[in-house]
């Protein structure tokens, strides 16, 4: 190791969550920040190792030695893909984590973040969810191997702090977006579905664009920029085992219909949008409470909806030969 007394490993370092990461902390080392200074970051995709193999992520850790983990590589997909395939979100997903905290105990990693997300909650809940929530009933239908397999990361940061004192520990995001996504139709989540066939629609001179649901239920929605200094932040300064909320405030929450309308608006489409409600709707609502967030983290601000659709617009128009279709 050089001078930093901090090799941080992010695993899921290609996606959407991690690039943003290496964006920020890029950032921080132009500015000569000192924290930054003190560390060294590696950024992991599944080239690097596929985690749902024992060995294969043995040998990552082996090679790079982290001292903190930001551990974000999973299965992940919008509500088609899991509506789908839950099985497989259950089993990847059991693997992935089990594997990256065993290594993680195994070599001594001074403190790991993991990440839940705010779809896992009980479906039948009282709203604002809240942290103390999280196994409090069964996930939504659409989404219950994902779900199971990622409220499973709580569980074992508490054996893992309870057996053998290891500091791991989780953030739960609501529903995320940005430069880097994953725009492929079959796999996306909203927003950069949106963003990839509204491009197209305009390409295509067409007159009508098709929303799919009916468009009212109600989503709370962060930049991908934004959750990414939570993350470096939570990394550097929170250290309880309980898991911790990381979302825009309950009253920034949008219907999946003016989520539509701030991506026409980027767009500059000037068709009308209509609603296939043949295709499903998913959870209606998952509003949840970052007052816990809010309590610790006084100062931090969030990035405007619109302005965070117009970045990640703009940024697929000049990057769609490179991004993720
Ligand atoms: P993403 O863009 O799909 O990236 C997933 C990352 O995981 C990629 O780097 C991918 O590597 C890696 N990965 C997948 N399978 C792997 C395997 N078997 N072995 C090693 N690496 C593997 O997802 P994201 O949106 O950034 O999500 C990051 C984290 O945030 C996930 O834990 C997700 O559950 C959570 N989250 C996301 C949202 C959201 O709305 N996007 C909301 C809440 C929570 P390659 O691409 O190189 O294969
Ligand atoms: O982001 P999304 O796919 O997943 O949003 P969830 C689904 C909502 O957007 C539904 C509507 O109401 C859809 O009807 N929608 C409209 C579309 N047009 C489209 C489109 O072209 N593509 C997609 N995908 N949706 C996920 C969970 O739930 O939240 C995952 O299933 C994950 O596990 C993610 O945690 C954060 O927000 O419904």
């Amino acid at each position: 190791m050089g001078s930093e007394s901090k090799i941080v490993l992010v695993t899921g370092g290609s996606g959407l969550v991690g690039q943003a990461i290496k964006t920020v902390i890029d950032e921080e080392k132009k500015s000569g920040s000192a924290e930054v200074g003190n560390e060294k970051w590696i950024f992991c995709g599944s080239k690097d190792g596929d985690l749902r193999n024992k060995k294969e992520t043995e040998a990552l850790f082996e090679k790079h030695k982290p001292t903190h983990v930001i551990h974000l590589a999973a299965m992940v997909g919008g509500l088609f893909h899991n509506m789908a395939h839950n099985l497989d979100f259950f089993r990847d997903n059991m693997a992935i984590n089990d594997n990256v905290l065993y290594a993680s105990y195994k070599h001594k990693v001074q403190k790991v973040v993991s990440c839940l997300s705010t779809c896992i909650f009980p479906d039948k809940i009282t709203y604002p969810i809240d942290e103390t929530m999280v196994h409090n009933g069964p996930p939504h239908s659409s989404n219950y191997g994902y779900s199971y397999a990622k409220r499973m990361i709580d569980v074992l940061n508490r054996g893992y702090a309870e057996q053998h004192g290891c500091r791991f520990t989780s953030v739960i995001p609501c529903n995320v977006f940005g430069p880097h996504d994953n725009f492929s139709l079959a796999t996306s989540h909203v927003i950069p579905a949106l963003i990839r066939r509204m491009d197209d629609a305009v390409t295509n001179g067409d007159k009508t664009f098709s929303v799919w649901g009916t468009g009212s239920p109600l989503r709370q929605f962060i930049y991908s920029l934004d959750i990414a200094k939570l993350f470096v932040w939570t990394l550097r300064h929170y250290d309880s085992v309980e898991p911790l909320i990381l979302s825009v405030d309950e009253e920034d929450e949008v219907t999946i219909s003016k989520a539509a309308e701030a991506i026409k608006k980027a767009h500059g489409f000037a068709g009308e949008i209509v609603y296939d409600t043949s295709k499903a709707d998913g959870q209606y609502k998952k509003t949840a409470s970052n007052k816990k967030l809010r309590s610790l983290y006084k100062e931090f601000t969030f990035t405007p909806f619109e302005q965070a659709i117009q970045d990640t617009v703009t940024w697929f128009k000049n990057n769609r030969e490179h991004a993720r279709l």
